[in-house]
C-alpha cells in the first residue's frame, strides 16, 4: 500500500477492524480499490449516498477509505472516506449547479496546455486558482514542445502571469523535459493530470511509465478535434514509485467553491491593487469609477497590467457569484432536511398514539 502513497500516519480508518484501501476507479458506482489483500471492487455503503445531495460525500479516485472486505467473493463495502489532504472540485459540466470531485489525496496538480494549439491564459488561470484551492501545488506542463516554433512569448506570458506556479516544457517525441518531472514523484507522492483533450495528459502518463497504461489518439497531421480518449478516472502507480491520476480532458472548468484559489493565483495584482488602494481618495473606494481612484490611474497608465486585472476581476466575480449559488444550495438542503425530519416525528407520533 506504500506504492500507493498510503501513509499510515496519515490515513488511519476510525474503525480499527476497517481495512484501508485506495480508490483506483470508478465507474457507474462501482468502485476498484487497491487493498493489502489486492484489488477489490467495492461499493459504497448506503449511508454514503444520503450524506448529502450531491456527489461530494462518496469515494473519489485518489481517495483513502476504510472498508469491508470481502474476502471470498462480491462486492466489498467502503464505510468511510479518510480524511482528504486534498480534493479537486470543479462546477459539472452543464447547466445545473453542481459540484463534481476530480479526484482526491494528491501532491501536485498538473495543469497540461499543448504549446502548439490549446495555450490559453484565461484557461490556465482557472486550473491555477482552482489547484490553490484544492490544496495540491499547481505546475504548469507546456507539452508538445517539438511543435512549438517560437516559445518566448508562451514563456513570457506564463512567468508574467503566474510567477508563483513552476512550469516545464517536455515532449513525449523529444524526451525534452522528462527528466525533471521525476522529482514530483518522490516519496510515492501522488500527482493528478488536468488539462483538454488531446494535450497529451495520457501520453505522458505512457512515457513516465515506459509502457501504454492508457489509450492516447491517433492524430491526423497532428489534428484532430471529437472525441475524448480517455474517458474515467484512474490511478497508475509508476514503475519507479509515484502516483498519476489521469483524468479525460475537460471542455470547460467550471468554478466551484474557489475560496481563496482565485487571490492566491493572482497574487501579484491583489498585492498591487491592495498597495495603490492606500492612494485612493475615498478610503472604501471600490475601484470601479470613483474620482480620485489609484487603481484606474495605473491601468491607465500601465502601472497595472490592465489585461491581468481584467482576467481577475472576470474570475473573481464568478468566484463570488457562485460563492452565492453554494450557500443557497446549503440553505435549501438544510430546510429541505429540516422539513423531512419534522415530518418524520410528526409520523411516528401519529403511529405511537
Ligand atoms: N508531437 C507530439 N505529439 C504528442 C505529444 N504528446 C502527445 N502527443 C499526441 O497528442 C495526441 C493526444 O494525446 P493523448 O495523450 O491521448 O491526450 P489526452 O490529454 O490524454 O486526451 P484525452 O484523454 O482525450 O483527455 C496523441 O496522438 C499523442 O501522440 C508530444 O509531446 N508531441
Ligand atoms: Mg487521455
Ligand atoms: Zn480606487
Amino acid at each position: 500500500m506504500e506504492s500507493y502513497g498510503y501513509n499510515p500516519s496519515v490515513h488511519i480508518a476510525s474503525d480499527k477492524n476497517l481495512a484501508v484501501g485506495r480508490v483506483i476507479s470508478e465507474h457507474r458506482g462501482l468502485y476498484k480499490v487497491m487493498t493489502k489483500y489486492g484489488e477489490v471492487n467495492a461499493k459504497p455503503a448506503g449511508k454514503m449516498y444520503y450524506a448529502s445531495d450531491d456527489e461530494t460525500s462518496l469515494p473519489s479516485v485518489g481517495d483513502f477509505v476504510g472498508m469491508v472486505c470481502n474476502e471470498n467473493r462480491g462486492d466489498s463495502v467502503i464505510s468511510e472516506i479518510l480524511p482528504r489532504k486534498s480534493v479537486f472540485v470543479r462546477r459539472a459540466a452543464g447547466i445545473s449547479n453542481r459540484p463534481q470531485t476530480l479526484a482526491a489525496n494528491f501532491d501536485y496538480v498538473f495543469i497540461v496546455t499543448s504549446m502548439n494549439l490549446d495555450f490559453n491564459i484565461s484557461r490556465i488561470d482557472r486550473y491555477v486558482a482552482l489547484a490553490w484551492e484544492s490544496g495540491g501545488i499547481p505546475v504548469i506542463i507546456l507539452s508538445k514542445a517539438d511543435l512549438c516554433g517560437d516559445r518566448a512569448e508562451i514563456i513570457s506570458e506564463i512567468s508574467k502571469s503566474h510567477p508563483g506556479v513552476d512550469f516545464h516544457m517536455v515532449s513525449i517525441v523529444t524526451g525534452e523535459g522528462m527528466e525533471e518531472l521525476a522529482a514530483y514523484f518522490k516519496g510515492n507522492r501522488t500527482v493528478v493530470f488536468l488539462g483538454s483533450s488531446g494535450v497529451g495528459k495520457s501520453s505522458l502518463l505512457n512515457y513516465l511509465s515506459a509502457r501504454k497504461m492508457m489509450e492516447v489518439k491517433e492524430l491526423r497531421n497532428g489534428i484532430e478535434k471529437g472525441r475524448h480518449t480517455t474517458t474515467h478516472r484512474e490511478l497508475f502507480i509508476l514503475p519507479g514509485g509515484g502516483v498519476v491520476i489521469d483524468t479525460p480532458g475537460m471542455r470547460e472548468l467550471g468554478l466551484w467553491h474557489a475560496g481563496d484559489g482565485v487571490e492566491k493565483g493572482f497574487a501579484e495584482i491583489t498585492a498591487c491593487i491592495a498597495a495603490l488602494a492606500q492612494n485612493c481618495r475615498f478610503s472604501d473606494c471600490g475601484h470601479s469609477g470613483e474620482p480620485g481612484c489609484a487603481v484606474a490611474e495605473a491601468l491607465e497608465n500601465g502601472g497595472l497590467d490592465a489585461d491581468a486585472y481584467e482576467r481577475y476581476m472576470k474570475l473573481r466575480k464568478e468566484s463570488m457569484f457562485m460563492e452565492t449559488k453554494i450557500s443557497e444550495k446549503a440553505t435549501y438542503e438544510s430546510r429541505k432536511k429540516q422539513r423531512q425530519f419534522s415530518k418524520m416525528i410528526k409520523n411516528m407520533k401519529k403511529e405511537t398514539w
